[in-house]
C-alpha cells in the first residue's frame, strides 16, 4: 500500500496552472487520463482494500444493496463533467479575459459548481441530528402468526433488510458522540409489504407524557435561545427548570443520569421501543407489545470523567467504533424480544400503558424473543443515506398498529411532517435509502423532486379509464386500523394513573447496584452543580424526596444545601406497585457473554521495552478478537530491549489513555525508565486506574504504577481484581488472567467519590 501511495505522481497538471505550457489548451493525455494506478487498468479501491467500504466491502446477506444499486456512483477511472454529463477540461481555473483579466459570468462550468456547493447543506434535525448508521438484516426466529401478521414474522429464518441510525438527541449535528444524553435507536425495516419504522430509544420510558409538551421539552434542553450554550447537554438552568416542574419526568430522569446515558457503544446498548403499541393476526384479533432490542455484547458504559475525556480525544468515539467494528466483519447483533400482554391484563396493571414515562417490569410480563438483528454493512455516503434516511412511527405495516398513547399520537404526525422541510418536499420517500422494496402504487403526483415518471392520463380512484388501477388491497391484504371501540366526550387531560410520577422512579433507583446508584447521584450533583439559579436546583431536589429520600440527601449534600421538603406530589396514594425490585433494570443483568472481542488495550512501548512478552500479548489479544495497539512516546519505530524493531500504532498524545478499554505496561528496564520519563505515561495510567479499566504490569512496569501512586489493593483492603501483575520473563498466565478481568469491563469495587488519584 505505501508503495503504492508513493508512486503516484503529486499533482501532474500543476505547471499548467501558471500558464505553462500554453495553458489555454490542456494538452489532451496528461489531464484527460486519470494520475492514478487506475491508468494502468487497476484502480485505487482494488490495490487498497481499506479503500473499500460500504458495498464495496466484503458482501453479506442485504437485499436493500442490489435496489441502491441503480443509484451507486463509482468515478473510478471516469473522466469529470458537469452535472448535465459535459467534460470538463480544466477543473483549476476559472474563465477569465486574459490570465489576469476579470472573470466570465458566461462560465458556467465555474457557476454550477459554485451554486451547487452553496446549497449543499440542508437543515438538520430538531433533535437527534448527530448520528451513526449502518445496513444489515433482522431474522425471525419462529413464525409468529398467532400474533402478528406482519411480513417479517411470518416465517422462521425469514430475512428482512434493514437500515439503523444511532443518534445523541440534544447536540447539533458535528457535536461529540460521548454526551451524557438519550440516544436515538432507529430501526427501518424494508419489508415486503412495505417500510415499518421502529423508532426508539436506548431508554424505554420518556420525559414526557403527551406530544403538546414535546416542543417545550426540546426547547429547554436545546443551547439556551440567548447566547447558544451550552452544546450537547442536560447540565443547564432551562433543562432543570423545566423538568423540575414536569414531576412526570422523574422516571426517565433516573434513566438519563445513569451510566445508560454514556453507553461505551452503540453496539453495547439496548433499544426500545417506548410506546405500547399493537400486534394484530390475520383473524384481526390484537394484543398490546413492548419491543425490546437486546446487544448480544451486554449492555456496557463509560464513566462520565471518562465521557468528558474522550469527546475532547474523538468527538467521533461512537461512529468510529461502529464503522470500524463493522469493517472488520465484527457485525453488531441484538435479539429482538417482544412483552406481549392483553388488554385485559393492561387493565389491571398498577400503571397505565398508555403513559410513556411507565415501563412493564420484565418480572411482570416476561419477554419472548422473536429474531435478531445483525449490522454487516457501512453506508457508501454519509448524506445520502445516514442524512437523509426519515424515519417515521406513522410507517406501520399490516400486523403493526398504534395503542392510544397521547405521545405517540404526536409522533405519528410529527416526523412525516419534519421530513417536509428537512429533505425539501413531500417525496422523501422517494430517495434511495427511503424508498420501500416493496412497490409504490397510488394516484399521488407532482411536488418538488418527484423521480417516479408515472405513465397513463389518469391519477384518481375510482377509475374506468385506467382499467380501474392501483386497485384497493382490501381487508385481506391491506393495512386495517385495529377497530378499536371508542365512544368518549372530547376533553383536555390525563387518566387517574397517569398521576403517578415517582413509583417507577423509585423502582428503577432501588434496582441499581450501589456503584450505579453512586454514579446517579454524581450525575445528579454535577448536573444541577451547573444550573446559576439556587430556586432550580432546590425544586428538583425537592422533586427528587419524592422518588428516594436517600438519593435526594446525598444530592443536597453533594451541592451544599440542606435537603428541602418534599415536593407535593400530583397522587398522594397510588396503586401499589406490583414489583418493587426489577434486577433486570440495572445494566450488570446483561453482562454480554464476557467475550472481550472488539475491545481495544493499550500496550506502553519504548525503545528499550521487552519485544516477546509484547508480541505473545499480541497473538492473544488477537486470537481473543481484541484490538491491541502499541503506543508508544511517538508512533513509528522502536527498539525492543533484545533489539528488534517493531512499530508503534500511536502515539500516547494522539491516542490518550481513556480511549482504551485496558491497559498493558511492559518489562524492560531501559524501556520502563523512558516511559516513566514522559508524563504521559502517569496520564494513562491515571485514567486507567479511575476509570475502573483492568490493567497488567509486566516485570518492570510495576514500577510506573507505584509512581504513580495507584493503590496495590481494593479500598475495602481485598486485592484488586483489576490489577495483574507477571513475570516479564514468563508472561503466560498474566497475560491470560488479563484477558479474565478485562472480559469483567470494569472494576467498580476500586471505585471512590473524590477519586483517590
Ligand atoms: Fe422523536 C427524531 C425517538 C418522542 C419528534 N425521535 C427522533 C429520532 C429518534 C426518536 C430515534 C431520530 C430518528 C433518526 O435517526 O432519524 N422520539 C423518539 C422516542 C420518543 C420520541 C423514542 C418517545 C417515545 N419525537 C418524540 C415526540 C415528538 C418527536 C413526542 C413530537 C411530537 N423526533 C421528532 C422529530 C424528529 C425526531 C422532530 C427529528 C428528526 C426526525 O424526527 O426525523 O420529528
Amino acid at each position: 500500500t505505501q508503495a503504492l501511495v508513493a508512486s503516484m505522481p503529486a499533482n501532474a497538471n500543476k505547471p499548467l496552472e501558471h500558464g505553462h505550457d500554453n495553458a489555454l489548451n490542456p494538452p489532451v493525455g496528461l489531464t484527460s487520463e486519470p494520475a492514478s494506478p487506475a491508468a494502468t487498468g487497476s484502480t485505487l479501491s482494488e490495490e487498497i482494500p481499506s479503500y473499500k467500504t460500504g458495498s464495496m466491502a466484503a458482501p453479506g446477506i442485504n437485499a436493500t444493496i442490489e435496489s441502491l444499486d441503480r443509484v451507486r456512483v463509482d468515478s473510478s477511472g471516469q473522466r469529470l463533467t458537469t452535472n448535465q454529463g459535459v467534460p470538463i477540461s480544466d477543473n483549476q481555473n476559472s474563465l477569465k479575459a486574459g490570465l489576469r483579466g476579470p472573470a466570465l459570468l458566461e462560465d458556467f462550468v465555474l457557476r454550477e459548481k459554485l451554486t451547487h456547493f452553496d446549497h449543499e447543506r440542508i437543515p438538520e434535525r430538531i433533535v437527534h441530528a448527530r448520528g451513526s448508521a449502518a445496513h444489515g438484516y433482522f431474522e425471525c426466529y419462529d413464525a409468529i402468526p398467532q400474533l402478528t401478521k406482519a411480513a417479517p414474522f411470518k416465517e422462521a429464518g425469514k430475512i428482512t433488510p434493514v437500515f439503523v441510525r444511532f443518534s445523541t438527541v440534544a447536540g447539533e449535528r458535528g457535536s461529540k458522540d460521548t454526551a451524557r444524553d438519550v440516544r436515538g435507536f432507529a430501526v427501518k425495516f424494508y419489508t415486503d409489504e412495505g417500510n415499518w419504522d421502529l423508532v426508539g430509544n436506548n431508554i424505554p420510558v420518556f420525559f414526557i407524557q403527551d406530544a403538546m409538551k414535546f416542543p417545550d421539552l426540546v426547547h429547554a434542553v436545546k443551547p439556551e435561545p440567548h447566547h447558544g450554550m451550552p452544546q450537547a447537554g442536560s447540565a443547564h438552568d432551562t433543562f432543570w427548570d423545566f423538568v423540575g416542574l414536569m414531576p412526570e419526568s422523574t422516571h426517565m430522569l433516573m434513566w438519563a443520569m445513569s451510566d445508560r446515558a454514556i453507553p461505551r457503544s452503540y453496539r453495547m446498548m439496548q433499544g426500545f421501543g417506548v410506546h405500547t403499541y399493537r400486534l394484530v393476526n390475520a383473524a384481526g384479533e390484537s394484543v398490546f407489545v413492548k419491543f425490546h432490542w437486546n446487544p448480544v455484547l451486554g449492555t456496557h458504559s463509560l464513566v462520565w470523567d471518562e465521557a468528558v475525556k474522550i469527546s475532547g480525544a474523538d468527538p467521533d468515539f461512537h461512529r468510529r467504533d461502529l464503522w470500524e467494528a463493522i469493517e472488520a466483519g465484527a457485525f453488531p447483533e441484538w435479539e429482538l424480544a417482544v412483552q406481549v400482554f392483553t388488554e385485559e391484563q393492561a387493565e389491571a396493571f398498577s400503571f397505565d400503558v398508555l403513559d410513556a414515562t411507565k415501563i412493564v417490569p420484565e418480572e411482570l410480563v416476561p419477554l419472548k424473543p422473536i429474531g435478531r438483528m445483525v449490522l454487516n454493512r457501512n453506508p457508501d455516503n454519509f448524506f445520502a443515506e445516514t442524512e437523509q434516511v426519515a424515519f417515521c412511527t406513522a410507517h406501520v405495516v399490516p400486523g403493526i398498529d398504534f395503542s392510544n398513547d397521547p405521545l405517540l399520537a404526536g409522533r405519528i404526525h410529527s416526523y412525516v411532517d419534519t421530513q417536509i422541510t428537512r429533505l425539501g418536499g413531500p417525496n422523501f420517500h422517494e430517495l434511495p435509502i427511503n424508498a420501500p422494496i416493496a412497490q409504490v402504487h397510488n394516484n399521488q403526483r407532482d411536488g418538488m423532486h418527484r423521480q417516479a415518471i408515472h405513465r397513463g392520463r389518469v391519477a384518481y380512484e375510482p377509475n374506468s379509464l385506467g382499467g380501474g388501477c392501483p386497485f384497493q388491497a382490501g381487508a385481506q391484504a391491506g393495512f386495517v386500523t385495529f377497530p378499536q371501540k371508542v365512544e368518549q366526550d372530547k376533553v383536555r387531560g390525563k387518566p387517574e394513573k397517569f398521576a403517578d410520577h415517582y413509583t417507577q422512579a423509585t423502582l428503577f433507583f432501588e434496582s441499581q447496584t450501589p456503584s450505579e446508584q453512586a454514579h446517579i447521584a454524581a450525575a445528579f450533583r454535577f448536573e444541577l452543580s451547573k444550573c446559576t439559579v439556587p430556586a432550580v436546583r432546590e425544586r428538583m431536589v425537592a422533586s427528587l424526596v419524592n422518588a428516594s429520600r436517600a438519593l435526594a440527601k446525598q444530592v443536597a449534600d453533594g451541592l451544599g444545601m440542606a435537603l428541602p421538603a418534599a415536593l407535593p406530589k400530583a397522587l398522594e396514594t397510588p396503586v401499589k406497585p406490583e414489583v418493587t425490585q426489577s434486577p433486570n433494570l440495572s445494566l450488570t443483568a446483561r453482562p454480554g457473554d464476557g467475550s472481550i472481542a472488539t475491545r481495544k488495550v493499550a500496550v506502553l512501548v519504548a525503545n528499550g521495552v521487552d519485544g516477546a512478552a509484547i508480541a505473545a500479548l499480541q497473538a492473544a489479544l488477537l486470537a481473543a478478537g481484541a484490538v491491541g495497539r502499541l503506543v508508544g512516546p511517538r508512533i513509528g519505530a522502536f527498539t525492543t530491549a533484545s533489539g528488534e524493531t517493531m512499530q508503534a500504532d500511536a502515539s500516547m498524545e494522539n491516542e490518550p489513555g481513556f480511549l482504551f478499554d485496558g491497559l498493558v505496561l511492559p518489562d524492560g528496564d531501559a524501556g520502563v525508565a523512558v516511559l516513566a520519563a514522559d508524563g504521559h505515561t502517569g496520564e494513562f495510567i491515571k485514567d486507567q486506574y479511575r476509570h475502573c479499566k483492568t490493567i497488567l504490569a509486566l516485570g518492570a512496569g510495576g514500577s510506573l504504577l507505584a509512581d504513580n501512586k495507584v493503590p496495590d489493593t481494593l479500598p475495602s483492603g481485598e486485592a484488586d481484581p483489576g490489577l495483574v501483575f507477571g513475570d516479564g520473563e514468563d508472561a503466560g498466565p498474566a497475560i491470560d488472567a488479563f484477558l479474565a478481568a478485562l472480559g469483567k469491563h470494569r472494576h467498580p469495587e476500586r471505585e471512590t467519590d473524590p477519586p483517590s488519584i
